[in-house]
């Protein structure tokens, strides 16, 4: 009889640590914020401002990628401008694409009157 119980014991053990094992849960994952993610289609690229920065201040592209730019305003009111690459942002959400079809380092500002530390609110994205 005890022997009987101990194996019953046994199996509702093994059978409930094979369904938790099952149940675990998927692992969303969480990639590189400022990574580019492929190539082919194209890489979304979010750059924070805030008072009185850019994030990520300095983005590596490679020559030939087709980049888009988002724009996210943490605190108070930014923009992004880079002329020799056509972007002009000046909204929180926006969006502009461009393709990096020249190398070298493009300097990018903020284009928005935002205050006492607006003439140092600078990035560059990198073309190699
Ligand atoms: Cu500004």
């Amino acid at each position: 009889m005890k022997k009987i119980i101990v194996t019953l014991m046994l199996v509702i053990g093994l059978v409930s640590a094979l369904s938790a094992c099952g149940s675990s849960g998927s692992s969303d994952s969480k990639g590189a914020p400022t990574a580019p993610s492929s190539s082919d289609g194209g890489s979304t690229i979010t750059i924070t401002a805030s008072n009185f920065k850019f994030e990520p201040a300095e983005i590596k592209v490679k020559k030939g990628d087709k980049v888009t730019l988002k724009l996210d305003s943490k605190e108070g009111m930014h923009g992004i401008s880079q002329p020799d690459l056509n972007i002009d942002l000046k909204k929180t959400g926006e969006t502009v694409t461009f393709t990096a079809d020249k190398t070298g380092t493009f300097v990018f500002a903020c284009n928005v009157m935002c205050g006492a530390g607006h003439p140092n609110m600078k990035g560059k994205i990198i073309v190699e």
